[in-house]
């Protein structure tokens, strides 16, 4: 793996570290992407089925779609990608996920400053009373939900077209300003506003390395792109970053 130099000495002086997440990050674990080759919902294109006219035009088969991922996530385990993230908290003074994923792995791998921009796919609500509804006691059922105001429960993640969560969003922002490094890992970078985190960051004069399979809508504004794995690339490059701080 090669440092290219500019990114070395800006190991050397960072403070502030900001890993923006997308799907690909948790696809070494077993959680298929959205999008892409091996994006398993390329039958369901996110669009179709992530949006509150197709929950109520169809309830039980975005259920299904939900519940079927959620068997998913809950068999699945946090990979040498979330942990390197997780590790990168001993090296830099403020390290904080910024994620768009759903599935809790970065809280598993033990990430402590996470900002989820799609909430969370264990929380779920009522669509009329707001009440919340928790993980455990919907799983058991394969019946269409409903609260005891009689509104249907929906999973606790935005979809198409819904705003994201204000104070999550605006703190994520606040910090992705203020980062010296910015990681961008495993995301097309194609959805919106989430995508602009990355643009905030350079704004502000972080230096981006974005980490991914192939080549994304972000690579050309990135300062430098490491080509692989996640699960891969992310525990290497802390060895090398390890190494640049201590000298070697
Ligand atoms: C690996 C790897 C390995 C694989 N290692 N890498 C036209 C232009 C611009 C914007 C819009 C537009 N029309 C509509 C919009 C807005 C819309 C949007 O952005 N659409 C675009 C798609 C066109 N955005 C919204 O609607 C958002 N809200 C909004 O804008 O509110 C304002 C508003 C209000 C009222 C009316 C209108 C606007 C909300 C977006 C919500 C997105 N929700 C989802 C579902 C969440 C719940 C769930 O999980 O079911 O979020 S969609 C889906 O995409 C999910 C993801 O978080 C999100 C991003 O996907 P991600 O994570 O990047 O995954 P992939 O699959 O795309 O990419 C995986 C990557 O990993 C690939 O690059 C692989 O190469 C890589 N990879 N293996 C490293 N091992
Ligand atoms: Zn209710």
């Amino acid at each position: 793996m090669n440092i290219p130099d500019e990114l070395k000495e800006r190991i050397k002086t960072a403070k502030n570290v900001a890993v923006f997440t997308g799907a690909g990050i948790s696809a070494e674990s077993g959680i298929p992407t959205f999008r892409g080759k091996d994006g398993i919902w390329n039958k369901f294109r996110p669009e179709e089925l992530a949006n509150f006219d197709a929950f109520i035009k169809n309830p039980e088969l975005v259920w299904e779609w939900y519940n079927h991922r959620r068997k998913i996530i809950s068999e699945t385990k946090p990979n040498n990608g979330h942990f390197a993230i997780k590790e990168l908290e001993n090296i830099f003074d403020d390290v904080r996920v910024i994620t768009q994923n759903v599935d809790n792995l970065h809280k598993r791998a033990g990430s402590k400053a996470i900002y989820e921009l799609h909430g969370n796919i264990e929380k779920n609500f009522c669509i009329k009373c707001k009440k919340r509804f928790d993980f455990i006691e919907l799983i058991e059922s394969d019946k269409l939900l409903k609260c005891d105001c009689g509104g249907l429960i929906r999973p606790g993640v935005v979809w198409f077209g819904e705003m994201l969560p204000e104070k999550v969003f605006a703190e994520a922002e606040n910090f992705a300003r203020k980062t010296d490094l910015f990681f961008i890992v495993g995301t097309s970078a194609v959805v919106y506003p989430a995508a602009l985190m990355p643009i905030y960051a350079k704004e502000s004069g972080s230096y981006l390395i974005e980490i991914n399979i192939e080549a994304t809508e972000i690579t050309y504004s990135v300062h430098h792109s490491f080509f692989g794995q996640s699960g891969e690339v992310l525990p290497e490059l802390l060895e090398k970053i390890k190494l640049i701080l201590t000298g070697e």
